[in-house]
């Protein structure tokens, strides 16, 4: 049976889909997935490269999307890798970023959820403080073990409600408030 869905996830990433999956679950939206390899342009601004990926992805796929552009922002490495932790994981990774940190070991986690379809282009952001932790810790994918959620001592890697508090659960909870409404 073709299951029916209400808007539809596009990203090349299949664990970003599955924690927006379920998520979205919770307040009562399907979500299906386009596995696409979004272009991202150059930018030191999430907002606008989120902007740029949803228009894309509504043009290739008519039907109305979300996607979702996340950056990891380290304090004391003035906010790097930012925009660009996508290609700072894929390079240097976990150890590279845990090899250049000292004891200021705050970050933060940023989320740009955009929703796009004919008539409306709109985003919403969640934020997560937190720290790095001084190893790789539990198994998780990205970035998930070395972030260590405020209030916590375990990473993300190692907690079993990531979904209840991250980054991507604070923007996709304003976009439902906002989608629910509509
Ligand atoms: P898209 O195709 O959707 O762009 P992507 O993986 O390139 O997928 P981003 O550009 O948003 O996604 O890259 C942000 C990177 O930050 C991502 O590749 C992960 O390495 C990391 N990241 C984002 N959210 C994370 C999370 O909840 N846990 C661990 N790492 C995360």
């Amino acid at each position: 049976m073709r299951q029916s869905f209400d808007l539809f996830f596009a990203s090349s990433n299949n664990y970003k889909y599955q924690e927006a999956k379920k998520i979205l679950e919770s307040f009562g939206i399907k979500l299906g997935f386009f596995k696409y390899d979004l272009e991202e342009i150059q930018s030191n601004s999430l907002m606008d490269i989120a902007s740029k990926k949803a228009k894309d992805a509504f043009l290739k796929y008519k039907k109305p999307v979300i996607i979702e552009d996340d950056g990891l922002f380290i304090n004391s490495l003035d906010g790097f890798p930012g925009p660009y932790s996508s290609y700072a994981f894929k390079t240097i990774g976990n150890k590279g970023i845990l090899n250049l940190l000292k004891n200021n070991r705050k970050a933060k986690f940023v989320s740009i959820i955009t929703f796009c379809d004919k008539k409306i282009l709109k985003s919403f952001d969640g934020k997560l403080e937190g720290t790095i932790s001084k190893s790789q810790k539990g198994k998780g994918w990205g970035y998930d073990p070395i972030f260590i959620p405020k209030n916590t001592r375990k990473t993300f890697a190692e907690i079993n409600n990531k979904n209840e508090l991250s980054h991507r659960y604070k923007a996709l909870k304003k976009f439902s408030n906002w989608y629910l409404q509509k």
